[in-house]
């Protein structure tokens, strides 16, 4: 065998490892056993330099990132996600918050005049905050400042809505988009098979009302991202099958933007006696994900979950996006147990933590239009 700098970095993998790394050389889509095969056998070096050569082919040094901040209308729900450290059920909803229009828009009111681009609205899903409460908050935003992408709520949120509203999915979506909204998170997703559902968030939407929200959301013409709350209960073919059935919408629908892998901290909730996987297992994720994933454009580590130094490192593992500047507006992750607990970082640190593992900062809008190259 001629030694080709491929072939010296594959050498010592398996005939079958070796036939995934030809494949994803020649472009070609790995099927649902070639993910398998990757994590239960591919080491982070392997899977690490593949995921690399991928990225470099869409993204070159690229990494993107935008001007963003969160707005989270309530921790009261509904729902008890076993995982969920963030919620306060509506009984206990003196501990938790509620946000009014007016408390909204004046968070919006103190980016007046700062080039941020996005607003990102998530929260639990509190009974009484209905369709026509969130219909109006969009409506209050958009007129107060016209430009700002307003990507909001969950499908988990969408679905109570909705059917609080006795709307189908499509007439509930066109409600939002006329009062403003723009595109929709990728929360809610977790791990999509129905017997892992039943045991860490039995009671909201399934995957398939999840999946036909995204599909509405993008018949409607506007675009989404995706999750996986990965690292808890469920095994390598539960990861497959979720990405599958992601790949399958994005093969039909196209749009998804960004695949979100987040990782379950274990902090003060009801499954803290499960123990959180370890950075390398954090890589080979990214980088599977990077390499299955073949028709999503884009891969974010969202930097307040992993910390900074871990989301430098995630770079070398596919990554091409770290989210945005967040400036200390969210807290599902810091209620979890995550490093960044007050998770705020200027335009001029992200720009620095990207450079300094020799990547090319781009800022993007939400629909990864570039706004400016560092
Ligand atoms: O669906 C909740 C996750 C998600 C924990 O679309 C947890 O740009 C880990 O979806 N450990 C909501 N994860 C956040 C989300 C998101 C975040 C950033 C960007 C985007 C985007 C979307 O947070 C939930 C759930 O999967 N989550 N608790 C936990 N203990
Ligand atoms: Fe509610 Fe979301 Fe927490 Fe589940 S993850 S309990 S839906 S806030």
């Amino acid at each position: 065998m001629k030694a080709t700098a491929e072939n010296v970095l594959f050498r010592h993998e398996s005939p079958a490892l070796q036939t995934i790394a030809d494949k994803v050389y020649a472009g070609e889509r790995l099927t649902e056993e070639d993910g398998l095969l990757l994590f239960e056998k591919g080491n982070l070096s392997f899977v690490g330099a593949l995921a690399n050569h991928v990225k470099e082919k869409r993204h070159g040094d690229a990494v993107f990132f935008n001007r963003n901040f969160h707005i989270e209308p309530t921790n009261v729900c509904v729902f008890s996600c076993n995982f969920c450290s963030y919620s306060r059920l509506y009984a206990h909803r003196e501990e938790g918050w509620e946000l009014s229009v007016d408390d909204m828009l004046n968070i919006v009111k103190k980016y007046d005049g700062q080039p941020v681009t996005e607003v990102h609205i998530v929260g639990g899903v509190h009974p009484k905050m209905n369709l026509y409460f969130f219909a109006d908050l969009l409506k209050a935003i958009r007129a107060h400042r016209p430009d700002l992408h307003i990507k909001a709520f969950t499908a988990v949120e969408l679905d109570y809505m909705f059917r609080k509203a006795k709307l189908s999915v499509d007439e509930g979506v066109q409600v939002l988009k006329e009062a403003g909204l723009n595109s929709i998170p990728g929360g809610g997703a977790e791990i999509f098979d129905s017997a892992i559902r039943e045991k860490i968030c039995a009671d909201k939407v399934d995957a398939e009302g999840w999946l036909a929200i995204h599909e509405a959301i993008h018949n409607a013409g506007m675009h989404s991202n995706a999750t996986m709350l990965y690292g808890h209960i469920e095994t390598y073919q539960h990861r497959i099958d979720h990405m599958s059935r992601l790949r399958r919408l994005q093969d039909k629908t196209g749009g998804f933007n960004t695949f979100i892998p987040l990782k379950f901290r274990n902090g003060d909730n009801d499954m803290s006696s499960v123990p959180e996987v370890s950075v390398v297992e954090d890589f080979r994720l990214y980088s599977i994900a990077r390499l299955f994933m073949d028709n999503f454009p884009h891969l974010k580590a969202y930097w307040p979950m992993l910390g900074r130094k871990n989301a430098q490192l995630a770079l070398a593992f596919g990554v091409d996006d770290i989210d945005g500047t967040i400036d200390d507006t969210t807290k599902i992750y810091s209620m979890a147990g995550a490093e960044e607990q007050n998770p705020a970082m200027s335009t001029d640190e992200l720009v620095t933590l990207i450079k300094q593992v020799k990547r090319k900062p781009v800022e993007r809008d939400t629909l990864y239009n570039v706004i400016r190259e560092y």
